[in-house]
């Protein structure tokens, strides 16, 4: 069964071995049997690996959605999309430009992070195959994550673009992914909610 863009949304978990205070190949296997319906390798910033350590739990990552047949996205690694052989790369406002990597990669899903206004207007927004939107709520997770732009983000994206996928990223967790989802979000994109979660299996479905 191939899923849609939108279906690929619905419960997309980001994480690195930075956000886990457990084995990441655990949470993620466990994530995986519980539902989420696609996933982001994203290795960054304080305490993540580098180098050849980083690309080899990047390909064991990938190893278990290959067997969940879930997608494996990474996070602005561009140096990392032709090694994981990654299904996907999600960018943010500072990475690559869209317009390059749409070229590179004609048929990968990309991503784009849009916080306001502004950046959805300078976005070659026709080339994403989905926005991220957010931070939603305030978060502790980025330590560099922009101030919570609430819910009115993703029901103004959702009107400006009715057809776009769009997923909610930042402060959300189980009690209040549905208000996401109620605002026009296709998904609902978690690291802490799934990597902190005492019952990784209740998380997930709870989302
Ligand atoms: N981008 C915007 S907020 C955020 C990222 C990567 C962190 C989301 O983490 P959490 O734990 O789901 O709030
Ligand atoms: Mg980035």
């Amino acid at each position: 069964m191939t899923l849609s863009t939108k279906q690929i949304l619905r419960k997309y978990f980001i994480m690195g071995s930075q956000n886990c205070k457990r084995d990441p190949l655990i949470i993620l296997e466990r994530a995986a049997k519980a539902g989420i319906t696609a996933f982001q390798f994203r290795e960054k910033g304080e305490g993540s690996l580098t180098g050849k350590a980083k690309l080899v739990l990047g390909k064991q990552l990938r190893d278990i959605c290959r067997e969940h047949n879930i997608p494996f996205i990474v996070n602005d690694d561009i140096e990392l999309v032709n090694p994981l052989e990654a299904d996907g790369i999600h960018l943010g406002q500072d990475d690559r430009s869209v317009d390059e990597l749409r070229r590179m990669y004609p048929n990968k899903i990309i991503g784009l992070s849009v916080s306001n206004r502004n950046e959805v207007a300078n976005s070659p927004i026709e080339l994403v195959d989905y926005i991220g939107a957010g931070p939603v709520f305030s978060t502790n997770t980025k330590s560099d994550a922009k101030s919570a732009v609430g819910l009115e983000w993703i029901t103004a994206l959702r009107q400006h673009f009715p057809e776009l996928p769009i997923v909610g990223i930042g402060g959300i967790q189980p009690d209040n992914a549905a208000n996401v989802l109620e605002a026009g979000a296709d998904g609902v994109s978690v690291i802490s909610a799934i990597t902190d979660a005492p019952d990784i299996e209740q998380a997930v479905v709870s989302l």
